[in-house]
């Protein structure tokens, strides 16, 4: 399908949906970490069932973020403004980026909790700061079970040298709960962009959304495919730019976006698995061989490379800035 972009006149090609890679961790232990390299290298994206996360975790973390979601105006802004955590309303980062989104972005070290907006959050705080930690912790392991897979399926001497940066006391990784309205509520705006196209800076990126579409991914240039929202009881997982630099560009960190195409409201709860801020990123070992096989980065702080990203524009390419 070609498709005008509203906002930009330019001319867009949307493919069919697809149905990502599907890895059931229950599956044989090599065959899953076989299966996830594959899709990191491919896809940059695949959907993780069996999981191991408690069906009550998830969906006690799901009505917390819809009771925010449908408090008034007037309350969840007492939540914000994201600067860049906290509650945010079409205001992406802090650099002029507007979508059709509202948004609640959190720390998840400690105190995560104690960023003022928490008392806004919803009637009974500690609720909800019980639900965000319980699901944290629960995407967190499952983030490190994926990370020893792809560890293991690289080979090389140190497979648990990426979740180990997961697991540091000091991780600097996020929570996002994203809610995108639906689109015929949505009438005064000409763009249906919910999330503009980015990569996402970290290392991993665990998420889970409702069963309405609006997920897309660019594999080739210019050209966006939806990403199919079932099985609703999966994990979608994307490899971050991080991951892209440890593995020197074996997997690939691909830009996706969220459109808000629906008469249905879409909920999406993403964990983004991230270093400390002091840890150094560097290719990991065996992935390259100079001279034929250089690094394609250069070394860098996690802090650096998050500064670099957070100073500029969503959509830029903030790779190329570290590349040798
Ligand atoms: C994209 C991935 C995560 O949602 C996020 C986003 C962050 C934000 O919303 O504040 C950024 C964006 C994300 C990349 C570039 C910068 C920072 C908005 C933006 C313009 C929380 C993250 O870590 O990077």
């Amino acid at each position: 399908m070609v498709v005008a972009s509203p906002t930009t006149m330019k001319i867009e090609k949307i493919r069919d949906d697809i149905e990502l890679p599907i890895i059931d961790l229950h599956s044989n232990r090599s065959e899953a970490s076989k299966l996830i390299v594959k899709a990191s290298e491919e896809y940059g994206f695949f959907k993780v069932v069996n999981h191991g996360v408690p069906h009550q975790i998830i969906t006690r973390m799901e009505e917390e973020a819809h009771g925010f979601f449908s408090r008034p105006g007037s309350e969840k802004q007492r939540a914000g403004p994201a600067n860049p955590y906290g509650y945010g309303c079409k205001n992406i980062g802090l650099n002029g980026d507007i979508g059709e989104v509202e948004y609640l972005l959190f720390q998840t070290q400690p105190p995560f909790i104690s960023l003022k907006s928490s008392n806004y959050v919803s009637n009974d705080p500690n609720k909800f700061r019980c639900a965000v930690s319980g699901y944290v912790e629960a995407v967190r392991e499952l983030a490190c079970e994926i990370l020893d897979l792809m560890g293991e399926g690289l080979g090389g001497p140190h497979t648990s040298i990426l979740s180990g940066l997961i697991k540091d006391v000091d991780s600097d990784s996020l929570f996002r709960l994203n809610h995108y309205p639906p689109s015929d509520v949505i009438n005064t705006s000409p763009s249906n962009i919910g999330f503009g196209e980015h990569t996402d800076p970290q290392i991993l990126t665990l998420l889970r959304s409702n069963a309405v579409q609006g997920l897309q991914i660019s594999l080739e240039d210019g050209v966006w495919v939806p990403v199919n929202p079932l099985p609703e009881s999966a994990f979608c997982v994307n490899v971050g730019d991080v991951l892209q630099v440890m593995t020197n560009g074996r997997f690939l960190s691909v830009r996706h976006r969220a459109v808000v195409n629906s008469y249905k409201s879409r909920t999406s709860m993403a964990y983004f698995a991230a270093p400390p801020l002091h840890a150094t990123i560097s290719c990991l070992p065996g992935l390259a061989a100079p001279p034929q096989k250089p690094p394609m980065y250069r070394s860098f702080t996690w802090g650096e490379y998050k500064k670099a990203a957070y100073s500029r524009r969503l959509g830029d390419n903030r790779l190329n800035l570290f590349k040798t």
